[in-house]
């Protein structure tokens, strides 16, 4: 038997995932594209809608398995400009545990993800409220804070907008 408050989360759920909601920020360059990687800090979505957008541009949400990918995409959002401009910031990649709690998988790969990139305390799977807990991950880095924030993982929650990183996987 489904309780009335899980009722009321799965339509809350339902309703997001079929959300797309891309956002303007101020811009400060334009769409950027390379052939592995495209990026642009002039979106911002949900975690699905991140999810969704890299789809149509017949790419996926990025995955970061180890110390190369995590440099490649380093050395891509420096490329960019985006680093320079910006000395915080939190972008989607392709880990959730959405499936299982606490398990947590790549979905543009569908591994398993075992690189240890994760910020210390996290993933906490925070209680935001009753309906919102952390399911998706992000890539977070704040210029001056040390390694905690240094390209690190944190689980978030799916429904907030953040820009995303999307990758062609060959
Ligand atoms: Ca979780
Ligand atoms: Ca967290």
């Amino acid at each position: 038997m489904i309780r009335p408050s899980a009722l009321v989360c799965l339509y809350v759920f339902m309703f997001l995932q079929g959300q797309v909601s891309l956002q303007k920020t101020d811009i400060t360059f334009a769409i950027n594209r390379q052939e592995e990687y495209f990026f642009s800090d002039n979106l911002k979505a949900n975690w699905f809608g991140a999810f969704q957008h890299c789809r149509t541009l017949d790419k996926h949400l990025v995955s970061i398995r180890n110390d190369e990918e995590r440099r490649a995409v380093i050395n891509f959002l420096d490329s960019t400009g985006y680093t320079k401009a910006n000395k915080e910031f939190k972008l989607w990649i392709s880990g959730n545990d959405l499936a299982e709690e606490g398990m947590f998988y790549w979905a543009s790969t569908g591994e398993r993800l075992t690189y240890q990139n994760w910020r210390s305390e996290e993933p906490n799977d925070y209680a935001h409220d009753r309906c919102t807990g952390e399911d998706c991950v992000i890539l977070e880095y704040i210029d001056g804070a040390g390694r905690n924030y240094d390209y690190t993982f944190d689980d978030r929650p799916c429904i907030r907008q953040f820009p995303f990183i999307c990758e062609s996987i060959p």
